[in-house]
């Protein structure tokens, strides 16, 4: 098999780029390790920032998503037992769209298929070679049999977990990172969301976050253990602590529902630089990971890509490498601020282990300063509906 990309994982990142490359006439074989089932059922991130959701809609996968998909033009942070809302749509003038993860994935792939156009799912043992030549190869297994696929470029979406990463020689990236010391148990309910905007919680037994995935579906989440086993917290014990930690004196509280999923996800920053080694191109969560309090982890691999669609549709029309030459620097600019905006968020609304009282101050005090002051607000709000994507590098009017 031949193609121009071999695109490794079919996340937001890996989906957003093909269909990037299928817009310009760029061929690319997308490769999956799990089912379309798995990768479509995976509850995860569920907010658009204002240019993701622009992005989708302007490249004609937007349909269900504006259908669907909530338009929210605040949130809140509360704390003191206090709601403040924080004003995103009259700070900057744009909004959010809370449409999920799974669901943008699932558009993605329906597009592609409906289109008749290569997405491999269930293929394993994925293996890259030759990425410091001009013909990198990538072998995998599919239906027992191997499978060979030539490229001119790989694309490195296969995740924090993925091979991509792994098969740059030792000593050429380097990475930076924090592991915290709390994780989150996430929870899908059946029931009505009894705000309609999230709530972000700082609370002395741990944050809390309340937010949706539809007029009757409510996606909660509890600071937990970092180790925290989700056969402790059987729903009693899950709705009792979220009572406790999201109820607020202006008679705010989550509605109860069945629960349809909960899990434990850790928290971690991690950033891998270079975002390229040859012809092997790493974006999303492959090259870095962000707690998700500033949920931008969706929205960061998507702007990644846009990046390197816009790189790769110069390089073949006009044979100009610079793009691809300034990929990962473009990239690791928004990737920083983005990393320094997810931990400022985190810092300032967990609970720390130590119980460390000064520390505690401190994040009164930052919440103070965000809830009281135009330009502490601004910073979060221009932050949270994200950094503009560069829609011409994307190939977009
Ligand atoms: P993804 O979505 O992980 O997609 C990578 C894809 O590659 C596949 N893969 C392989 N395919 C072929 N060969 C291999 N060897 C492969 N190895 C892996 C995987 O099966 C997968 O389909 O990465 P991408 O596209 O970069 O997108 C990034 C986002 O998914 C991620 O940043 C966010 O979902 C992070 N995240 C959250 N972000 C938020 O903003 N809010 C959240 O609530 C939130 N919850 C989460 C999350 C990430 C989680 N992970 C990664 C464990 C909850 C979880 C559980
Ligand atoms: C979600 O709805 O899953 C969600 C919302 C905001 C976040 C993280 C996750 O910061």
């Amino acid at each position: 098999m031949r193609t121009d990309v071999a695109i490794v994982g079919a996340g937001p990142a890996g989906l957003v780029l093909a269909h990037l490359l299928a817009r310009a006439g760029i061929g690319s074989v997308v490769l999956e390790t799990h089912s379309r089932e798995h990768v479509e059922s995976r509850v995860r991130a569920g907010v658009l920032e204002a240019g993701t959701a622009d992005l989708l809609e302007r490249t004609g996968v937007g349909d269900r998503m504006r259908q669907q998909g909530m338009i929210h033009r605040g949130i809140e942070l509360s704390f003191g037992g206090r709601r403040h809302r924080v004003d995103l749509a009259g700070l900057t003038g744009r909004t959010i769209t809370v449409y999920g993860q799974q669901e943008v994935v699932r558009d993605l792939i329906a597009a592609r298929l409906g289109a008749g156009l290569p997405l491999i799912f269930d293929a394993k043992s994925v293996r890259l070679s030759g990425l410091d030549t001009s013909a990198p190869l990538v072998r995998f297994r599919h239906d027992g049999e191997e499978v060979e696929l030539t490229a001119d470029v790989v694309a490195g979406c296969d995740g924090h977990h993925g091979v991509c990463r792994q098969a740059v020689p030792d000593g050429v990236l380097r990475t930076y990172r924090r592991d915290y010391p709390y994780a989150w148990l996430g929870v899908l309910a059946q029931a009505p969301p009894a705000s309609e905007e999230l709530v972000y919680t700082r609370h002395e037994r741990g944050f809390a976050l309340f937010s949706m995935r539809s007029p009757a579906v409510t996606r909660l989440y509890l600071q937990v253990a970092p180790d925290e086993d989700v056969a402790g917290w059987p729903d009693e014990r899950i709705w009792a602590e979220l009572h406790r930690r999201l109820r607020t004196n202006d008679g705010f509280d989550v509605h109860e529902g069945d629960v349809l999923e909960k899990g434990v996800t850790p928290m971690r920053s991690v950033v891998t630089e270079p975002m390229r080694y040859g012809r092997l191109f790493l974006a999303g969560d492959a090259a870095h990971i962000v707690p998700p309090t500033g949920a931008k982890g969706m929205n960061l691999a998507i702007a990644d890509v846009a990046v390197l669609a816009g790189a790769l549709v110069t390089w073949y029309a006009t044979g100009d490498e610079a793009g691809l030459a300034a990929y990962s620097r473009t990239c690791l600019r928004r990737v920083w601020r983005v990393q320094h905006f997810s931990w400022w968020m985190t810092s300032m609304l967990h609970a720390t282990d130590r119980d460390d009282p000064y520390e505690h101050r401190l994040q009164l005090a930052q919440l103070d300063s965000v809830t009281q002051s135009l330009a502490y607000a601004t910073s979060l709000a221009e932050n949270y509906v994200g950094l503009p994507l560069d829609c011409a590098a994307a190939g977009l009017p």
